[in-house]
Protein backbone atom coordinates (compact mmCIF):
# COMPACT_ATOMS: atom_id res chain seq x y z
CA UNK A 1 0.00 0.00 0.00
CA UNK A 2 1.65 3.12 -0.93
CA UNK A 3 0.11 4.96 1.38
CA UNK A 4 1.46 3.08 4.21
CA UNK A 5 3.39 5.86 6.21
CA UNK A 6 1.33 8.82 5.08
CA UNK A 7 0.96 11.79 7.05
CA UNK A 8 -2.41 13.38 6.30
CA UNK A 9 -2.02 17.09 7.28
CA UNK A 10 -5.59 18.57 7.56
CA UNK A 11 -6.22 22.17 5.96
CA UNK A 12 -8.81 23.35 8.06
CA UNK A 13 -8.00 26.62 8.21
CA UNK A 14 -10.53 27.86 5.00
CA UNK A 15 -13.47 26.57 6.76
CA UNK A 16 -16.27 25.95 4.12
CA UNK A 17 -14.81 28.69 1.55
CA UNK A 18 -12.65 26.78 -0.60
CA UNK A 19 -14.74 25.85 -4.02
CA UNK A 20 -11.72 24.32 -6.16
CA UNK A 21 -8.47 24.17 -7.66
CA UNK A 22 -6.53 26.50 -10.24
CA UNK A 23 -3.71 24.97 -12.03
CA UNK A 24 -1.28 27.52 -12.42
CA UNK A 25 1.50 25.50 -14.89
CA UNK A 26 5.12 25.56 -14.85
CA UNK A 27 5.70 29.32 -14.48
CA UNK A 28 9.65 29.11 -14.84
CA UNK A 29 10.48 32.70 -13.25
CA UNK A 30 13.56 33.47 -13.90
CA UNK A 31 16.36 36.75 -13.34
CA UNK A 32 17.60 36.08 -16.84
CA UNK A 33 15.48 35.03 -19.62
CA UNK A 34 15.42 32.08 -21.83
CA UNK A 35 17.30 32.30 -24.98
CA UNK A 36 15.02 33.69 -27.50
CA UNK A 37 12.24 35.51 -25.00
CA UNK A 38 12.25 39.02 -26.27
CA UNK A 39 11.33 40.61 -22.75
CA UNK A 40 12.64 43.52 -20.97
CA UNK A 41 11.47 42.08 -17.89
CA UNK A 42 10.55 38.16 -18.11
CA UNK A 43 10.17 37.76 -14.29
CA UNK A 44 7.55 40.84 -14.60
CA UNK A 45 6.01 38.67 -17.25
CA UNK A 46 5.91 35.34 -15.53
CA UNK A 47 4.76 37.06 -12.31
CA UNK A 48 1.94 38.99 -14.46
CA UNK A 49 0.50 35.53 -15.63
CA UNK A 50 0.93 34.18 -12.25
CA UNK A 51 -0.78 37.25 -10.38
CA UNK A 52 -3.79 36.57 -13.17
CA UNK A 53 -4.33 33.07 -11.47
CA UNK A 54 -3.67 34.45 -7.82
CA UNK A 55 -6.32 37.23 -8.36
CA UNK A 56 -8.86 34.45 -9.93
CA UNK A 57 -8.57 31.87 -6.56
CA UNK A 58 -8.89 35.06 -4.49
CA UNK A 59 -12.12 36.08 -6.49
CA UNK A 60 -13.85 32.06 -6.65
CA UNK A 61 -12.43 31.07 -3.48
CA UNK A 62 -9.91 28.35 -5.77
CA UNK A 63 -6.99 26.72 -4.05
CA UNK A 64 -3.59 27.25 -6.80
CA UNK A 65 -2.01 23.94 -7.69
CA UNK A 66 1.93 24.99 -8.95
CA UNK A 67 2.94 21.51 -10.44
CA UNK A 68 6.68 22.36 -10.14
CA UNK A 69 9.25 24.44 -11.99
CA UNK A 70 8.13 27.58 -10.60
CA UNK A 71 11.65 28.62 -10.42
CA UNK A 72 13.61 28.23 -13.79
CA UNK A 73 17.10 27.75 -12.53
CA UNK A 74 18.17 25.84 -9.10
CA UNK A 75 20.66 28.09 -8.78
CA UNK A 76 18.63 31.05 -8.43
CA UNK A 77 20.06 33.67 -6.17
CA UNK A 78 18.62 36.91 -6.99
CA UNK A 79 17.18 39.23 -3.88
CA UNK A 80 15.09 41.06 -6.17
CA UNK A 81 13.20 38.26 -7.69
CA UNK A 82 12.47 35.96 -4.64
CA UNK A 83 10.86 40.00 -3.18
CA UNK A 84 8.50 40.41 -6.07
CA UNK A 85 7.83 36.55 -5.69
CA UNK A 86 7.18 37.03 -1.89
CA UNK A 87 4.82 39.90 -2.44
CA UNK A 88 2.53 38.28 -4.93
CA UNK A 89 2.55 34.83 -2.64
CA UNK A 90 1.59 37.24 -0.24
CA UNK A 91 -1.84 38.64 -2.33
CA UNK A 92 -2.78 34.73 -2.16
CA UNK A 93 -5.78 33.81 0.40
CA UNK A 94 -4.50 30.83 0.82
CA UNK A 95 -0.95 29.83 0.10
CA UNK A 96 -0.24 27.89 -3.07
CA UNK A 97 0.07 24.12 -3.05
CA UNK A 98 3.74 23.35 -5.04
CA UNK A 99 5.33 20.34 -6.33
CA UNK A 100 9.41 19.97 -6.74
CA UNK A 101 10.74 20.22 -10.08
CA UNK A 102 13.91 18.81 -12.32
CA UNK A 103 14.46 23.00 -12.60
CA UNK A 104 14.02 24.10 -8.86
CA UNK A 105 16.64 21.66 -7.58
CA UNK A 106 19.40 20.04 -8.61
CA UNK A 107 19.55 16.48 -7.32
CA UNK A 108 16.49 14.82 -5.74
CA UNK A 109 16.28 16.56 -2.14
CA UNK A 110 15.09 20.38 -1.63
CA UNK A 111 17.71 21.47 0.60
CA UNK A 112 18.32 24.93 2.09
CA UNK A 113 20.16 26.08 -0.40
CA UNK A 114 17.20 26.33 -2.95
CA UNK A 115 15.40 29.63 -3.51
CA UNK A 116 12.18 27.59 -3.21
CA UNK A 117 13.14 26.30 0.54
CA UNK A 118 12.69 30.19 1.59
CA UNK A 119 9.14 30.38 0.46
CA UNK A 120 8.09 27.22 1.73
CA UNK A 121 9.97 27.83 4.98
CA UNK A 122 8.17 31.10 5.35
CA UNK A 123 4.93 29.20 4.80
CA UNK A 124 3.87 31.19 1.52
CA UNK A 125 3.90 28.19 -0.31
CA UNK A 126 2.78 24.15 0.90
CA UNK A 127 5.09 21.68 -0.81
CA UNK A 128 3.88 18.29 -2.05
CA UNK A 129 6.09 15.98 -0.78
CA UNK A 130 6.57 12.27 -0.60
CA UNK A 131 3.94 10.32 1.97
CA UNK A 132 1.93 13.61 2.81
CA UNK A 133 -1.88 14.09 2.10
CA UNK A 134 -3.52 17.13 2.58
CA UNK A 135 -7.04 17.10 3.41
CA UNK A 136 -8.80 19.94 1.95
CA UNK A 137 -12.78 20.49 2.51
CA UNK A 138 -14.03 21.51 -0.65
CA UNK A 139 -17.97 23.05 -0.71
CA UNK A 140 -20.15 21.31 -3.30
CA UNK A 141 -23.28 23.78 -3.26
CA UNK A 142 -23.87 23.25 0.29
CA UNK A 143 -21.94 20.47 1.58
CA UNK A 144 -18.93 20.33 2.29
CA UNK A 145 -17.04 17.62 1.16
CA UNK A 146 -13.24 16.29 2.30
CA UNK A 147 -10.37 16.43 -1.01
CA UNK A 148 -7.27 14.39 -0.81
CA UNK A 149 -4.21 15.88 -2.83
CA UNK A 150 -0.68 14.51 -2.73
CA UNK A 151 2.27 14.92 -5.49
CA UNK A 152 5.32 12.25 -6.30
CA UNK A 153 7.99 15.15 -6.83
CA UNK A 154 10.35 14.73 -9.91
CA UNK A 155 12.14 11.78 -10.51
CA UNK A 156 9.99 9.31 -7.70
CA UNK A 157 8.43 6.37 -9.10
CA UNK A 158 4.90 6.91 -9.69
CA UNK A 159 2.71 4.59 -7.75
CA UNK A 160 0.06 1.22 -9.27
CA UNK A 161 -2.06 2.01 -5.94
CA UNK A 162 -2.69 3.92 -2.94
CA UNK A 163 -4.48 1.77 -0.87
CA UNK A 164 -3.03 -1.57 -1.79
CA UNK A 165 -4.08 -3.83 -5.14
CA UNK A 166 -7.24 -5.22 -5.62
CA UNK A 167 -7.94 -7.90 -8.70
CA UNK A 168 -11.76 -8.40 -8.36
CA UNK A 169 -14.46 -6.97 -10.72
CA UNK A 170 -15.31 -3.15 -11.48
CA UNK A 171 -18.04 -3.44 -9.14
CA UNK A 172 -15.97 -4.68 -6.30
CA UNK A 173 -12.96 -2.22 -7.12
CA UNK A 174 -15.21 0.72 -6.66
CA UNK A 175 -16.52 -0.36 -3.52
CA UNK A 176 -13.46 -1.17 -2.20
CA UNK A 177 -11.75 2.21 -3.31
CA UNK A 178 -15.15 3.75 -1.51
CA UNK A 179 -14.12 1.93 1.89
CA UNK A 180 -10.73 3.19 2.01
CA UNK A 181 -11.02 6.58 0.91
CA UNK A 182 -13.46 6.93 4.28
CA UNK A 183 -11.15 5.25 6.29
CA UNK A 184 -8.87 8.46 5.09
CA UNK A 185 -11.87 10.50 5.76
CA UNK A 186 -12.02 12.29 1.71
CA UNK A 187 -14.53 11.67 -0.98
CA UNK A 188 -12.15 12.49 -4.10
CA UNK A 189 -8.48 12.15 -5.00
CA UNK A 190 -5.78 14.35 -6.71
CA UNK A 191 -2.20 13.08 -7.20
CA UNK A 192 0.41 15.80 -8.87
CA UNK A 193 3.47 14.75 -10.88
CA UNK A 194 6.20 16.41 -12.65
CA UNK A 195 7.21 13.94 -15.40
CA UNK A 196 7.51 12.75 -19.18
CA UNK A 197 4.15 10.70 -19.52
CA UNK A 198 3.21 9.40 -22.58
CA UNK A 199 0.52 11.34 -23.43
CA UNK A 200 -0.54 12.36 -27.57
CA UNK A 201 2.21 13.08 -29.26
CA UNK A 202 4.53 12.74 -26.07
CA UNK A 203 8.21 11.88 -26.07
CA UNK A 204 8.58 7.99 -27.20
CA UNK A 205 10.77 7.11 -23.70
CA UNK A 206 7.81 8.83 -21.81
CA UNK A 207 6.34 6.79 -19.18
CA UNK A 208 2.95 4.97 -19.42
CA UNK A 209 -0.32 6.38 -18.60
CA UNK A 210 -1.92 3.68 -16.15
CA UNK A 211 -5.09 3.11 -13.65
CA UNK A 212 -3.89 4.22 -10.31
CA UNK A 213 -6.37 2.24 -7.67
CA UNK A 214 -7.21 4.94 -5.53
CA UNK A 215 -6.80 7.91 -7.47
CA UNK A 216 -9.24 9.81 -9.41
CA UNK A 217 -7.18 12.29 -11.03
CA UNK A 218 -4.10 12.86 -12.40
CA UNK A 219 -2.04 16.13 -13.08
CA UNK A 220 1.07 16.13 -14.70
CA UNK A 221 3.03 19.62 -14.66
CA UNK A 222 6.88 19.50 -16.92
CA UNK A 223 5.43 19.22 -20.26
CA UNK A 224 4.45 22.66 -21.15
CA UNK A 225 1.98 22.17 -24.14
CA UNK A 226 -1.53 21.43 -23.61
CA UNK A 227 -2.51 17.47 -24.54
CA UNK A 228 -5.77 15.99 -24.21
CA UNK A 229 -7.09 14.13 -21.10
CA UNK A 230 -6.72 10.11 -21.18
CA UNK A 231 -8.85 8.12 -18.83
CA UNK A 232 -7.17 4.69 -17.49
CA UNK A 233 -9.97 2.92 -15.43
CA UNK A 234 -11.03 4.90 -12.55
CA UNK A 235 -8.59 7.41 -13.02
CA UNK A 236 -8.78 10.50 -15.42
CA UNK A 237 -5.29 11.87 -16.28
CA UNK A 238 -4.55 15.69 -17.31
CA UNK A 239 -1.82 17.43 -18.84
CA UNK A 240 -2.92 21.06 -18.92
CA UNK A 241 0.51 22.91 -20.04
CA UNK A 242 1.76 25.68 -18.74
CA UNK A 243 1.33 29.66 -18.44
CA UNK A 244 3.90 31.52 -19.81
CA UNK A 245 6.04 30.23 -23.24
CA UNK A 246 9.89 30.09 -22.67
CA UNK A 247 10.69 27.83 -26.19
CA UNK A 248 10.00 29.12 -29.58
CA UNK A 249 7.65 25.70 -30.61
CA UNK A 250 4.94 26.89 -27.85
CA UNK A 251 4.73 30.40 -28.70
CA UNK A 252 1.61 30.17 -30.91
CA UNK A 253 -0.05 27.71 -27.59
CA UNK A 254 -2.59 29.55 -26.23
CA UNK A 255 -1.53 29.85 -22.85
CA UNK A 256 -4.23 28.80 -19.80
CA UNK A 257 -5.00 28.54 -16.19
CA UNK A 258 -7.50 25.89 -15.41
CA UNK A 259 -9.77 25.47 -13.45
CA UNK A 260 -10.94 22.42 -11.23
CA UNK A 261 -13.88 21.46 -9.24
CA UNK A 262 -13.51 18.35 -8.15
CA UNK A 263 -17.68 17.74 -7.75
CA UNK A 264 -18.55 19.00 -11.64
CA UNK A 265 -20.39 16.65 -13.27
CA UNK A 266 -19.65 18.23 -16.60
CA UNK A 267 -17.23 16.38 -18.55
CA UNK A 268 -15.10 16.63 -21.24
CA UNK A 269 -13.83 14.32 -24.35
CA UNK A 270 -10.54 12.23 -23.90
CA UNK A 271 -8.06 11.67 -27.25
CA UNK A 272 -9.52 7.95 -27.27
CA UNK A 273 -13.59 9.66 -27.05
CA UNK A 274 -13.96 8.60 -23.39
CA UNK A 275 -15.07 11.30 -20.71
CA UNK A 276 -13.30 12.68 -17.85
CA UNK A 277 -14.48 15.42 -15.54
CA UNK A 278 -14.34 18.90 -17.00
CA UNK A 279 -11.96 21.24 -16.02
CA UNK A 280 -11.80 24.68 -17.77
CA UNK A 281 -9.26 26.43 -19.24
CA UNK A 282 -9.34 30.43 -18.34
CA UNK A 283 -6.75 31.97 -21.00
CA UNK A 284 -4.36 34.84 -19.95
CA UNK A 285 -3.87 37.86 -21.38
CA UNK A 286 -3.01 37.48 -25.48
CA UNK A 287 1.17 38.55 -26.36
CA UNK A 288 1.22 38.55 -30.08
CA UNK A 289 3.87 35.40 -30.58
CA UNK A 290 5.71 37.25 -33.01
CA UNK A 291 6.58 39.86 -29.79
CA UNK A 292 7.35 37.48 -27.66
CA UNK A 293 10.13 35.58 -29.46
CA UNK A 294 13.18 36.64 -31.28
CA UNK A 295 12.74 34.29 -34.22
CA UNK A 296 16.66 35.21 -36.14
CA UNK A 297 18.00 32.31 -37.78
CA UNK A 298 15.44 29.98 -36.32
CA UNK A 299 13.95 27.64 -39.07
CA UNK A 300 10.78 25.12 -38.18
CA UNK A 301 11.73 21.52 -39.30
CA UNK A 302 9.13 19.62 -39.30
CA UNK A 303 9.96 16.26 -37.43
CA UNK A 304 11.14 13.97 -40.00
CA UNK A 305 12.57 15.96 -42.42
CA UNK A 306 15.38 17.39 -40.81
CA UNK A 307 18.78 16.11 -41.28
CA UNK A 308 20.64 14.35 -39.07
CA UNK A 309 24.29 16.05 -38.74
CA UNK A 310 27.33 14.09 -39.59
CA UNK A 311 28.95 13.72 -36.37
CA UNK A 312 25.82 12.48 -34.64
CA UNK A 313 25.50 9.49 -37.49
CA UNK A 314 29.35 8.46 -36.78
CA UNK A 315 28.44 8.15 -33.54
CA UNK A 316 25.58 4.98 -33.52
CA UNK A 317 26.76 3.32 -30.38
CA UNK A 318 25.43 6.38 -28.00
CA UNK A 319 21.61 5.82 -27.27
CA UNK A 320 21.03 9.36 -27.16
CA UNK A 321 22.36 10.01 -30.50
CA UNK A 322 20.40 6.64 -31.76
CA UNK A 323 17.73 8.13 -30.31
CA UNK A 324 17.99 11.24 -32.18
CA UNK A 325 18.88 9.73 -35.14
CA UNK A 326 15.46 7.71 -35.42
CA UNK A 327 13.49 9.78 -37.02
CA UNK A 328 10.14 8.60 -34.84
CA UNK A 329 11.94 9.69 -31.95
CA UNK A 330 12.47 13.48 -33.31
CA UNK A 331 10.14 15.36 -30.93
CA UNK A 332 10.88 18.06 -28.33
CA UNK A 333 11.56 17.38 -24.55
CA UNK A 334 11.30 19.88 -22.07
CA UNK A 335 14.95 19.38 -21.23
CA UNK A 336 16.23 19.52 -25.22
CA UNK A 337 14.38 22.55 -26.18
CA UNK A 338 15.63 24.38 -22.90
CA UNK A 339 19.32 22.87 -23.95
CA UNK A 340 18.60 23.99 -27.52
CA UNK A 341 17.81 27.76 -26.04
CA UNK A 342 20.58 27.50 -23.65
CA UNK A 343 23.44 26.75 -26.24
CA UNK A 344 22.41 29.82 -28.48
CA UNK A 345 23.04 31.56 -25.57
CA UNK A 346 26.35 30.28 -25.22
CA UNK A 347 27.14 31.32 -29.20
CA UNK A 348 26.86 34.60 -28.57
CA UNK A 349 29.68 34.37 -25.59
CA UNK A 350 27.47 34.96 -22.45
CA UNK A 351 29.54 33.43 -19.09
CA UNK A 352 26.76 32.61 -17.47
CA UNK A 353 24.73 31.25 -19.99
CA UNK A 354 27.27 28.89 -20.73
CA UNK A 355 27.49 27.88 -16.95
CA UNK A 356 23.68 27.20 -17.55
CA UNK A 357 24.19 25.59 -20.85
CA UNK A 358 27.05 23.09 -19.69
CA UNK A 359 24.52 22.04 -17.05
CA UNK A 360 21.55 21.03 -19.13
CA UNK A 361 24.09 19.08 -21.53
CA UNK A 362 25.39 17.44 -18.38
CA UNK A 363 21.78 16.59 -17.41
CA UNK A 364 21.00 15.09 -20.58
CA UNK A 365 23.81 12.83 -20.82
CA UNK A 366 22.78 11.65 -17.36
CA UNK A 367 19.16 11.42 -18.29
CA UNK A 368 20.16 8.91 -21.64
CA UNK A 369 22.91 7.06 -19.36
CA UNK A 370 20.03 6.59 -16.68
CA UNK A 371 17.16 5.06 -19.50
CA UNK A 372 20.22 2.40 -20.75
MN1 LIG B 1 8.95 22.83 -16.76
Amino acid sequence: MYFENTKIIEQSFVGDECQGFLWIGDPHLWSKKPGRRTDEDFAGTVLEDMLQGIVLCNQKKMWPIIPGDLLHNEKEADIELITRLLRLLKKSWVPPLVLVGNHDINGKKIQDRHALKILIEVEYLIPLEKNTLYVIPVYDGKIEKKVGIFGIPYGEAIPREIFGTYDGNMKEKNKFILTKKKEFGVEWIAMITHHDLAFEGAYPTSLPLHEIIGVDAWFNGHMHSTKRPVKKDTTSCYNPGNITPISVDLSTQEHKIWEIYPWTRTMMETSDGTYVQEIIGVPLKYRDPKMLFDYTGYHVVPAGEAQIPDFLVEAPHLEFVEQLSCENNRRRTDEAVNAREALGLLKNNNIEASDFAFDYLEYLLEKSIETK
